[in-house]
């Protein structure tokens, strides 16, 4: 088993810094339920902290590297990352619960946004715009200044990377909220970020509750720019704080995202797809394909193979590294559990599940990934967003029912279409109403060159890809009379 450090601190100005009030908050492992370290528990005076300490980092050292230089930086801390990835995944690993395999391909994830933005800080320019006679009118982008980062518990490196990497690319200081649940992996990512060049105060991480310290982020009249990724309710909350000092928000809400599988597809690709779409990381995946709509005529041969894959998942601790680890704490376990108390209630029956280890240890937080079968478009869980294993299967009779039960969803983040008819792609692609759809394919392991991000409820602004570098700066216009 890892030995982590059994006490973790704020990063701020690049030292570790104890938490203003002096108190922490208990470290469960969701495999076991026992509590393995203490994080600080940071409140508005530790925020205010690290907003000085950025503004200070944004305004003069880090605000006058060169977009070069940046990208050095970015690059060393990635071959850093990358060398760290055995401690880094099973950290990620202990404190989720995720599967250890999965937690290694977190962290060599986090390698690869820094490489990726690292590439790109000195590729970010302006354009010059054609005006009238004697005038010649130029763009640049600026950093916005010291930018917020809200983390959820599910993906901390990966969320980490994609934003916080593409925000110190554009030239911004950071101060980051961790998930109070996983956030672990994160101190130390960010004293190796220290140790690959960065100057005191370009990146500043404060742990502590979403309603003490994350609330206090949100309403800092010091950040120029907040990212947050979460649940709906806590993004609006968010919005409507960040609102109160015009602040700029970028928003990733979740998901209930279709896979559409048609007569012609091609069952053997899309099978073993599916079915890694709403286990990875036990359902709590922002883009989980929670929804698989399936034409009439191959309805009952996919469900059987898909009955049949499920009822072969296995469920236990993370270090056991099975298909799918505990969910992350006793609060998403009920949830999971009252979503499908509900179902049943409401008479709809598991058409198929796995089994967790009859020997897990009796603390952890362990549910049987389910697939449930002739999911109508009205039920709950169709609607919402379970963050949990769970798999609804809905018939559909043709392209326009496909379509208008894709869309039928409150969220519209991702979406999967199987098919080989090329029209039929691309008739899909442009009428389903999500950030990203993927043809034949889902996910795309991660992508972290493709731009992300949702509508509708799912939210609004992009991260990931040379997109989110748009996201992280202001654009300035510059118009010059020299006649
Ligand atoms: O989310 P919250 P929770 C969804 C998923 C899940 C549900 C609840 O459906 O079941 O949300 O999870 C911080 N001001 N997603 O309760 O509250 C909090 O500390 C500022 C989808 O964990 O949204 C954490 O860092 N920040 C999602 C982050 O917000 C606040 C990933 C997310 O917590 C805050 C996670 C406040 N007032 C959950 N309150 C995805 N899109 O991938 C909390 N936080």
């Amino acid at each position: 088993m890892l030995q982590a450090p059994s006490k973790y601190q704020h990063f701020i100005d690049n030292v570790a810094v104890a938490a203003a009030s002096g108190e922490s908050i208990a470290v469960v492992d969701p495999s076991d339920g026992s509590v393995f370290a203490q994080l600080a528990r940071g409140t508005a005076a530790d925020i205010d902290k690290a907003v000085i300490a950025a503004r200070r980092a944004a305004d003069g050292v880090w605000g006058k590297t060169t977009p070069v230089e940046r990208g050095r930086i970015l690059a060393r801390w990635g071959l850093l990352v990358a060398d760290a990835v055995a401690e880094l995944g099973a950290l990620e690993s202990r404190d989720t619960g995720k599967p250890l395999r999965q937690g290694l391909a977190d962290a060599n994830a986090l390698a690869r946004y820094f490489e990726f933005y690292g590439g790109a800080a000195d590729k970010l320019h302006g354009q010059t715009i054609p005006y009238q006679n004697g005038y010649t009118v130029l763009t640049i982008r600026e950093p916005h200044g010291v930018t917020g980062h809200i983390i959820p518990w599910n993906y901390p490196m990966q969320i980490f990377g994609r934003s916080v990497g593409a925000a110190l690319a554009a030239g911004n200081a950071c101060v980051v909220k961790p998930a109070e649940d996983a956030c672990l992996s994160l101190i130390r990512v960010a004293e190796l970020g220290a140790q690959a060049g960065l100057p005191p105060g370009a990146l500043n991480i404060v742990t502590g509750l979403g309603s003490e310290a994350g609330q206090a982020l949100a309403d800092h009249p010091g950040i120029d720019h907040i990212s947050f990724t979460g649940s709906p309710e806590t993004g609006k909350r968010v919005a409507q704080s960040a609102a109160a000092h015009h602040c700029p928000v970028t928003l990733e809400l979740g998901g209930k995202s279709p896979q559409i599988v048609f007569e012609d597809a091609d069952l053997d690709a899309a099978l073993p797809v599916l079915v890694n779409a709403i286990i990875q990381n036990c359902g709590q995946t922002c883009s989980a394909g929670s929804r698989v709509l399936i034409a009439a005529g191959i309805y009952d041969r996919l469900v059987g193979l898909l009955a049949e894959r499920f009822q072969a998942l296995r469920v236990g601790p993370s270090t056991s590294d099975l298909d799918l680890g505990p969910l992350i704490n006793e609060k998403q376990l009920h949830r999971v559990r009252e979503y499908l108390s509900a179902a049943q209630a409401g008479g709809l029956e598991i058409a198929a599940s796995g089994s967790v280890l009859p020997d897990v240890p009796g603390g952890g937080f362990y549910q049987a990934p389910a697939l449930l079968a002739s999911v109508p478009s009205d039920n709950l869980l169709f609607q919402q967003e379970v963050f949990g294993p769970v798999l609804v299967a809905t018939r559909f009779q043709d392209e326009a029912q496909a379509l208008a039960l894709a869309n039928d969803s409150p969220y519209g983040l991702v979406a999967g279409v199987w098919t080989r008819d090329g029209a039929r792609q691309m008739r899909m692609a442009r009428g389903i109403r999500t950030g990203q759809v993927f043809l034949n394919n889902y996910g795309a392991g991660g992508g972290v060159e493709l731009p992300f991000g949702g509508v509708k409820q799912s939210g609004y602004g992009r991260e990931k890809g040379f997109e989110a570098l748009y996201g992280f700066t202001t654009l300035k216009t510059i118009a010059m009379r020299h006649d």
